[in-house]
Formats: structure tokens, C-alpha cells, sequence
């Protein structure tokens, strides 16, 4: 059967909130900032609504350039908890509309995507009416608006929603798939970070047709068996990945900030060293094992990447998890000169089963 994937995804999600709190701030440009422990001068914006991106305003931004680049915008600070209770509304609404229990998949507080294979009969213009009947609900029900991508697997609803912004639907059926993907630049597969994006731009890969044209043995060379076998997969839109609920408590995680933005090997390496025995002391307590490992870092202009590595059976190793998360971080130290402002170690689809002790057959 043909499957039939929504992604819905929540436009200028905290601001949009803001917005609605207070009608009064509506035809302002409205900055939703972050403060750091490094305190208000340290702040990012979290998120800002559509005037303030006309001023050039971006998430992930200084909140003192933003200031700078609009005076006169209002600016508010996350207000975390409350967009969490407005998420979980949020989410109760569209997991209604998935073909089962099982077949929802949050992502992020403001995206998830649903499975509607059989609630449609794999027929994409039945597909359409429930995606608006969804954009229907959440205006009612919450006064908000979504963007809403429909097609054949993750990949592309997940593209297909980010196609018309905001308060857009955009529907990707099997046969469309080629024409949506070729035209674009590579970094904008979902997947591909900034790392990818240069490296294939240094092959001479700048758009998805020039990927999917791409030697594949070479993309095999530069970037391992399983990343180059993905990228040329993602070229083509093939995804394959199902929509699956999944549990914050599948994964134990940490993150922290360095004193300073720094590329100094010792020091990153020091600070990773301690989140990773804090995540094994964590897990060890819940007596869990994991199977995947993932590093992540951001860097001083706010672009976050990970790094993941997944085995074949869980482990309980302490000396596994330090030596995989210094590998990750190893790689990322040597792919850019860029300083790193926080970083962060997870473990991952945990198990109370653990397979044998110790084991360094962490594949990418
Ligand atoms: P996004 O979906 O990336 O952004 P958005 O919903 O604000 O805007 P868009 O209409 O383009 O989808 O992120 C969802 C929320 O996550 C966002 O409202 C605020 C938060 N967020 C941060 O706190 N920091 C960030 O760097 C980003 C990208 C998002
Ligand atoms: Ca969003």
C-alpha cells in the first residue's frame, strides 16, 4: 500500500503564542528571546514572528543585533513551560487525525508527523482534506496556524511542509517527487547540515539533481558507507523510516555551555568527559542500556550539528560511550575552524536488556 505522510509544522511557533496572549502586540514585530546564564547580553532569539523577519531578524540571532536591527520591535522572554502546555493541546489534536496510536511522531515541541496510509486509502486528494481539516482544527481550537506538507514518506512531507510558509499546505504526490526535489539546493534535504552542504559544494554538488547524478562510490569514499548510501537516497526521495511515537525516556541526555566560545581540543574534550559520566551515571541508575550515541554540538554563530552512532545490540560501557563521543567530537573539531559555544552528549534508544559488556563496533 502506498503510504501517505502529514507533517504538520507550527508557524513562528513561540511568537505566534505571544501573539495570541496579547492581540495588542499583533501588528508589532515580535522577538521572542533566549537569556543564557551568561545573562540578558549573552541572550539568542528563540524565535521572532513574520514583521520581524522582514527587518532581517532570524532565530539563533544575538538578541543585541536584533535590538539593533529593529529598536522598536517587542521583545519577550521564552516563557518554555507555557509553549509546552500549548504543544501538548497542540499534538492531542493532530494525533487524533493519525491512523493509529502508534502511528504519530512528535518531533519538536511545534512539528510531528502522522501516518494516514489507511485513514486516506492512499489516495492523495483525500489526503489533502484531512490536512486542511487539521489546519482547520488548530485555528479553532487554538488560534494558531500550521504549515502542513503531505507525501510518500518523512523526507519529503517533512520538505513539502517548509514549501509554503506560513499557514501553507503543499501536497507531494509519488509521481511529483522528482520535479519537487531536483531543483533544489542540497542544503535543503532534510538531513544535510551545514558541514554536508560544504563539502558537497566543494564536490561540485550544489543542487539535488546534482547529487542524485552523482557518482555514488565517491560520495561512498568521502562520506562512509551509510551516509553516502543516505545522501543518494534522500536525492532520489526515498525514505523508508516509519512514523514512530517516541519518548523523551528513550533517551538520556546532557548539555552545557564552555566558559568561553572555544575550538581548544583539551578543554572541549574536558567538559564532554564530564557530560559523558554524568549520562552513564544517569543510565546506570536507571539500570538501562543504550544502542545509540550522539554528540551535538552549537557553535559560537548558533548553527547547531550532531553526530550519531548506533550499534547493532545495547551496551552498559562507560569506556565505550567516552571513547565514541570523543571520536564524534574529534571529527567535528577537525571539519571547521569554527568555535564551539555548547555541546552536548545523549544516549539513545535504551533497553533494560544490556548485550555483552564491552564492545567498539559502533557503525556510523
Ligand atoms: P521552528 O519550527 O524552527 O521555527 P518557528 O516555528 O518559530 O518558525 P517557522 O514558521 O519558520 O516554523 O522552531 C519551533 C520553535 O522552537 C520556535 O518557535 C522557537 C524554538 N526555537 C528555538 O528556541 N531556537 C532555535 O534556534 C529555533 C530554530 C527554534
Ligand atoms: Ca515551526
Amino acid at each position: 500500500m502506498q503510504r501517505v505522510i502529514i507533517h504538520v509544522d507550527m508557524d513562528y511557533f513561540y511568537a505566534a503564542i505571544e501573539e495570541r496572549e496579547d492581540p495588542s502586540i499583533r501588528d508589532k514585530a515580535v522577538v521572542v528571546c533566549m537569556y543564557s546564564n551568561r545573562g540578558e547580553e549573552g541572550g539568542a532569539v528563540s524565535t521572532c514572528n513574520y514583521a520581524a523577519r522582514r527587518a532581517g531578524i532570524r532565530a539563533a540571532m544575538p538578541c543585541r543585533q536584533a535590538r539593533s536591527l529593529k529598536p522598536d520591535a517587542v521583545f519577550l522572554p521564552v516563557r518554555k513551560g507555557f509553549y509546552e502546555e500549548v504543544s501538548k493541546n497542540l499534538m492531542a489534536i493532530l494525533h487524533s487525525y493519525a491512523d493509529s496510536e502508534e502511528a504519530f511522531e512528535r518531533t519538536s515541541i511545534d512539528e510531528a508527523f502522522l501516518d494516514i496510509t489507511r485513514s486516506c486509502n492512499s489516495d492523495f486528494d483525500i489526503a489533502r482534506e484531512i490536512g486542511m481539516r487539521i489546519k482547520e482544527e488548530v485555528k479553532a481550537q487554538e488560534k494558531l496556524t500550521c504549515s502542513v506538507g503531505i507525501g510518500p514518506n518523512k523526507l519529503i512531507a517533512k520538505m513539502a511542509s517548509s514549501f509554503r510558509k506560513p499557514d501553507g499546505i503543499t501536497i507531494v504526490r509519488t509521481e511529483e517527487v522528482q520535479d519537487f526535489l531536483r531543483p533544489m539546493p542540497v542544503g535543503k534535504l532534510w538531513g544535510i547540515g551545514k558541514v554536508t552542504e560544504d563539502k558537497l559544494a566543494q564536490m561540485g554538488i550544489m543542487t539535488v539533481a546534482d547529487l542524485e547524478e552523482h557518482d555514488i562510490m565517491e560520495l561512498v569514499r568521502v562520506f562512509g558507507k551509510n551516509k553516502g548510501t543516505w545522501l543518494r537516497h534522500a536525492a532520489s526521495g526515498i525514505d523508508e523510516t516509519p512514523v514512530r511515537e517516541r519518548s523523551a525516556s528513550d533517551q538520556i541526555g546532557r548539555m552545557a555551555s564552555l566558559k568561553h566560545d572555544t575550538h581548544d581540543e583539551q578543554i572541549v574534550f574536558s567538559l564532554l568527559t564530564e557530560l559523558a559520566d554524568d549520562v552513564m551515571n544517569r543510565a546506570q541508575a536507571r539500570k538501562v542500556g543504550f544502542r545509540s550515541v550522539t554528540v551535538t554540538v552549537i557553535f559560537s554563530n548558533f548553527k547547531t550539528s550532531t553526530k550519531s552512532r548506533t550499534l547493532s545490540h545495547p551496551v552498559s560501557d562507560r569506556q565505550a560511550l567516552h571513547d565514541t563521543a570523543r571520536e564524534m567530537m574529534g571529527q567535528f573539531l577537525g571539519e571547521t575552524t569554527m568555535n564551539f559555544r555548547r555541546i552536548g552528549v545523549m544516549v539513545g534508544n535504551l533497553s533494560e536488556k544490556t548485550g555483552q559488556k564491552s564492545l567498539f563496533d559502533f557503525a556510523e
